[in-house]
């Protein structure tokens, strides 16, 4: 890589620098030698990634390293205090390859770094990388993908698939959205029609499907060895057509709808103050709960149009603290923000536009005052399954226009909603509606390239507060390190969207 050309790296590491010298050549011999807790797990991943990518095989060694070696070091000292959740060091030199960590996380993340400095062309000897040291850690704690699996229903393998995707953007939360209109798609023991009916179809007919309690259990599994937390949403009291149809006294008249296929939103409630519905909510909570790990288990709580103001205030009152009573910190769309009676620390994401429109940016801070924090999702830069251009197959074009990869890079979270600001802002998530998406590789055409871009807005350092955000976000600089991760993406066959902004190298492995 010439001197001076930017480091192909995304997101861009908080500082990094040539060193000159000779380059590392890794060795048909050269091992991993490992330290410190987890490294062993992180060693693994990475020789898995080699063999897969570069057909390597890699010993891994618990002994310092030999010249020529990659070594994992995880270990307290390895970042500054404030750097310690994720931060990592990295240095290559003809000596060896050294990550260090103060955790595993940290030393995952310096794994993808490394991902993405590995030639393409790495089945072929001589592998080099020219001399490196990096030192990076993230802005945001939260760096979020939603995959909505109601919609169109997603296997197993191809959530897996989007989880190995994402991890190399260092994107750190997979926002499950299990349940809408058009499906529910998590089993649920104590009332099973939910998935026996209700997961049975999907948007425009689709096949349908649902995860079964152990299948959601592996999923969670395979993300957090991949330091990735799984936050199940269950939209309520809207969105709610599949788990009406699947029960008859969930509904006013005790009659259930049809299943529904169609693409609108807004149509469909639960009952507020009926016992059968809050023991429901109690179940379904009681279950995703009990399978989630991570701290947070979102309820939607978007576009509850046919749920009158009263309802709605009194329904969320009563199903965030359900949540909160399950031990899980609630989160839910800002249009929760309405109520007053939030459970403390409720997370609101927020899903208006960069310039907030209505209410939405009170909704917004009412999660802050009531000592929550927000997660930043512009419809209008952040939606994944807005259309690139006017007239696209695939996508939705509701969001001002059409979303091209520059508009997806030139935003900054702390710029949006008067008064909310970093301190404030828990991070970052790029959403992927399904309704126009029916296979894995149709959501990858929408997710990549601009997730790279939002993946960048969440883990990199703040643009200047001082200068527009358009002149901060230098996109010139961040074209050819998209260049070049097209690259891996193109060897990896993660599919994407080929846009005419950035001028692609179509190298695949040999
Ligand atoms: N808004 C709806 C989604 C989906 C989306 C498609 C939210 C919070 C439009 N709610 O976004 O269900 O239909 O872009």
């Amino acid at each position: 890589m010439p001197a001076g050309e930017q480091l192909p790296v995304i997101p861009r590491p908080v500082t990094a620098e040539r060193l000159g010298g000779s380059a590392f050549t890794l060795a048909p011999d050269a091992r991993v030698s490992v330290a410190g807790p987890g490294a062993g797990e992180v060693a693994a991943l990475l020789v898995a990634e080699l063999a897969s990518d570069c057909r390597r095989d890699l010993a891994i060694v618990h002994e310092p390293p030999a010249y020529g070696d990659i070594a994992i070091v995880i270990a307290p000292d390895e970042t500054p205090d404030d750097e310690r959740a994720e931060g990592y060091s990295l240095s290559i030199t003809a000596e060896g390859v050294r990550i260090g960590a103060a955790t595993a996380a940290g030393a995952f993340w310096g794994v993808q770094t490394l991902r993405q400095l590995v030639p393409v062309e790495c089945a072929s000897d001589p592998l080099t990388i020219e001399p490196l040291s990096i030192r990076d850690h993230p802005r945001y704690a939260y760096r979020g993908a939603m995959l909505d699996v109601a919609r169109h229903f997603f296997a197993p393998d191809d959530v897996k698939r989007f989880i190995d995707a994402i991890v190399l953007l260092k994107v750190n939360h997979l926002h499950l959205h299990l349940t809408d209109d058009q499906g529910w798609r998590i089993h649920i023991e104590s009332w099973p029609n939910l998935t026996a009916h209700g997961a049975s179809t999907g948007s425009d007919g689709s096949d349908g499907g649902f995860y079964t309690q152990d299948e959601f259990r592996d999923l969670v599994a395979y993300a957090a060895e991949r330091h990735v937390t799984i936050v199940p949403e269950l939209d309520m009291p809207g969105h709610t057509n599949a788990a009406l149809a699947s029960y008859p006294e969930l509904n006013a008249s005790g009659v259930a709808p049809e299943l529904y296929t169609g693409a609108k939103v807004g149509f469909s409630t639960l009952l507020v103050d009926d016992d059968t519905t809050d023991r429901f909510i109690d179940d379904v909570v009681r279950e995703v709960a009990a399978l989630t790990p991570g701290p947070y288990l979102h309820i939607g709580g978007d576009e509850c149009l046919s749920t009158s103001a009263d309802d709605f205030l009194r329904f969320i009152a009563r199903a965030s603290a359900i949540v909160a009573a399950h031990g899980k910190t609630p989160a839910g769309w800002h249009e929760m923000g309405k109520s007053a009676e939030l459970p403390d620390g409720t997370v609101g994401q927020y899903w208006d536009f960069v310039t907030p429109r209505g209410s939405a940016a009170d909704e917004t801070l009412s999660f802050v005052r009531q000592g929550g924090s927000i997660i930043m999702s512009p419809a209008d830069v952040a939606y994944l399954d807005i259309v690139y251009e006017e007239g696209d197959r695939l996508g939705q074009d509701w969001a001002d226009g059409p979303t091209g990869i520059r508009e997806s890079f030139v935003w900054d979270p702390a710029r949006i909603v008067p008064g909310l600001g970093d301190a404030h802002i828990l991070g970052v998530e790029a959403p992927v509606w399904t309704e126009t998406l029916a296979t894995i590789e149709d959501v990858e055409e929408m997710v990549f390239p601009r997730l790279a871009a939002v993946a960048e807005v969440a883990w990199s350092p703040a643009p200047a507060d001082t200068e527009p955000v358009e002149s901060e976000r230098d996109f010139d600089d961040f074209a050819p390190r998209l260049a070049a991760l097209g690259a891996h993406w193109a060897a990896g066959g993660t599919n994407f969207r080929r846009v005419p902004e950035i001028s692609w190298r179509e190298s695949v492995r040999v």
